[in-house]
């Protein structure tokens, strides 16, 4: 399927797709939201899909919501259209693993797509900000809530009161971002760790997925008794039989998802 704002490429069981409006920086129109959103929502469906890589160009992963298209907008439009509501859920709804790969600048909506993914690998040169304080607003699709989860009351409230932006050391330090990388070998490496993934069982990298998002949405000792239940569950799979067995006869483990 050919998209206006993004290209799709699926490349050895990885969807790698990369937002695509470089007159923009990467900002986030209707447009876009709405390729990206059924993009991913195809790739959840393509059995040969076992691992998602999102990423922008090598200036900037998304410089934010698009404020051209936003500017003139009244509260009862964005109000009434829900403003990048639906599609952020519906990315949210992705059951594979969607790796951020993060060049460039990571800005507002651009730091919130990439928190909305499962885990962020960065370059050297990533930037990452909640400026929108700067246009008389405040963050709308996480800045405020899954940043503040991922660094901290006092750096989520820095970044969202200043405007400042964090380079990749910093986030990197701060729980941000999972790993940084020379910015050339960005791709490479969320390639490779997207094929990683591949390998698995897919049943269980879903369970991880749902385990590992439960712990932002529930007390510790339900999350525990979620995540105990989930491990019960899985010797109901024939891969937990084979990946057991494998390791035990000293072998690679073939998985087939049940
Ligand atoms: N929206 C629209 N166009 C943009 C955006 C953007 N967010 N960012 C950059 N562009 C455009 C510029 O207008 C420029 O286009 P043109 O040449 O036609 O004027 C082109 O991209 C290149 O940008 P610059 O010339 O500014 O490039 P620089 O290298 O000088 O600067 C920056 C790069 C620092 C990234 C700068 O472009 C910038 O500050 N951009 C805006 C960053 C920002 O404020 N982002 C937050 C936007 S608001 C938001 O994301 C809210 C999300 C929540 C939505 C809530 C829904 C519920």
């Amino acid at each position: 399927m050919a998209y206006e704002t993004i290209i799709v490429e699926i490349d050895d069981e990885v969807a790698l797709v990369r937002l695509n409006r470089p007159e923009a920086l990467n900002a986030l129109n209707a447009t876009l939201l709405g390729e990206l959103s059924e993009a991913l929502t195809e790739a959840d469906r393509n059995d040969k899909v076992r691992c998602i890589v999102l990423t922008g160009s090598e200036k900037a992963f998304a410089a934010g919501a698009d404020i051209k298209e936003m500017a003139e907008k009244s509260f009862v439009e964005v109000y009434s259209e829900d403003l990048f509501g639906a599609k952020i859920e519906a990315i949210q709804r992705i059951r594979k693993p969607i790796i951020a790969a993060v060049s460039g600048y990571a800005l507002g909506g651009g730091c919130e797509l990439a928190m909305v993914c499962d885990f962020i690998i960065a370059a050297e040169n990533a930037k990452f900000g909640q400026p929108e304080i700067n246009l008389g607003v405040v963050a709308g699709i996480g800045g405020t809530q899954r940043l503040t989860r991922f660094v901290g009351k006092s750096k989520a409230m820095d970044m969202n009161l200043t405007g400042r932006f964090m380079d990749a050391a910093e986030a990197e330090r701060s729980g941000l971002v999972s790993r940084v990388v020379p910015t050339p070998k960005l791709i490479p490496e969320a390639m490779n760790a997207a094929r990683k993934i591949a390998e698995k069982s897919a049943v269980a990298t879903k369970v991880v997925k749902e385990s590992v998002n439960r712990a932002y949405e529930t007390t510790l000792r339900e999350g525990l008794l979620f995540e105990r239940r989930a491990f019960h569950s899985l010797f109901a799979t024939d891969d937990q039989k084979e990946g057991m067995a494998a390791f035990l006869e000293k072998r690679e483990a073939q998985f087939r998802d049940r």
